[in-house]
């Protein structure tokens, strides 16, 4: 039997502060228009937001604030009903933001994406956002028929659990038919993390606004980015400092 690790054959992303910075300025302020139209008097102001962020997807996120605020009410008989309502219209309103330019890639995403299918590999997607808000994202940054760039999105309610649960990285790799030893994550927070970590999959992290200042010990890589020509990404590689532009050979280097 040979030793050599098998070879590198997709790259899965999570969507929210990975591939793009949607959450400070496009689901927080959908929530915040969703509230305001429903006359509730919650206001999630960026610093707040951050602290929430740590209970992922849009439905638990809102529960969990009910509950601290008023959770009598939390409990009342028609609480789901209504937490679905404004999900349906915090979805519809983030939608409309990413459709008209609020958010944009990250640097190094179009590229490596690119030079990804180029080079032969798969591109998933594993993420605890709603689809809705992924064919928008998508569609609005890489153009009509961007999802067809991905053999295979998940996302949202599709596991029962989200992150940091690894569900939803699980189901992924079963759509692929890769083993996690074939792939490599890209994530931008500690619940990604762990939900990456915990399917077994390299994971690199990418820390955004809201999640520079974390730890995350169990990353694979860690870089500021992912680097391109006039600003090369900065961090470390399986405890070695690293600088550089991310690409699939690098990444299979790596790998190998
Ligand atoms: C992203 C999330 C999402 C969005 C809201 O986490 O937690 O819930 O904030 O989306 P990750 P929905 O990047 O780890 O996937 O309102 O559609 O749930
Ligand atoms: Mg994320």
């Amino acid at each position: 039997m040979s030793g050599s690790p098998p070879a590198l054959r997709a790259l899965i992303f999570d969507v929210d502060g990975t591939l793009a910075e949607t959450e400070r300025d496009g689901h927080r302020v959908a929530f915040n228009r969703a509230f305001a139209e429903l006359g509730l008097d919650w206001q999630w102001d960026e610093a707040l937001y951050g602290r929430l962020l740590a209970v992922t997807g849009g439905k638990e996120r809102m529960l969990h604030y009910w509950r601290g605020v008023d959770p009598r009410g939390a409990q009342a008989p028609d609480a789901v009903e209504l937490i679905a309502e404004l999900h349906r219209r915090k979805t519809r309103h983030y939608v409309d933001l990413v459709q008209s330019g609020a958010v944009a890639l990250r640097p190094g995403v179009r590229r490596l994406l690119e030079q990804a299918r180029g080079a032969g590999l798969l591109l998933a997607i594993a993420t605890t956002t709603t689809p809705d808000n992924v064919d928008a994202l998508l569609r609005a940054t890489l153009g009509v028929g961007a999802d067809e760039m991905f053999a295979c999105v998940g996302a949202g309610d599709i596991v029962p659990r989200k992150k940091p649960d690894p569900g939803i990285y699980r189901w992924v790799l079963e759509r692929l038919g890769l083993g996690p030893e074939a792939c490599v994550a890209f994530e931008d927070s500690p619940a990604g993390l762990c939900a990456a970590h915990a399917a077994g999959l390299r994971t690199v992290v990418t820390p955004g606004v809201y999640t520079q200042r974390e730890a995350f010990p169990e990353a694979w890589a860690l870089l500021d980015g992912l680097g391109d020509e006039h600003r090369p990404a900065v961090g470390h590689v399986a405890g070695r400092a690293w600088r550089g532009v991310l690409d699939p050979a690098q990444l299979r280097t790596w790998a190998g």
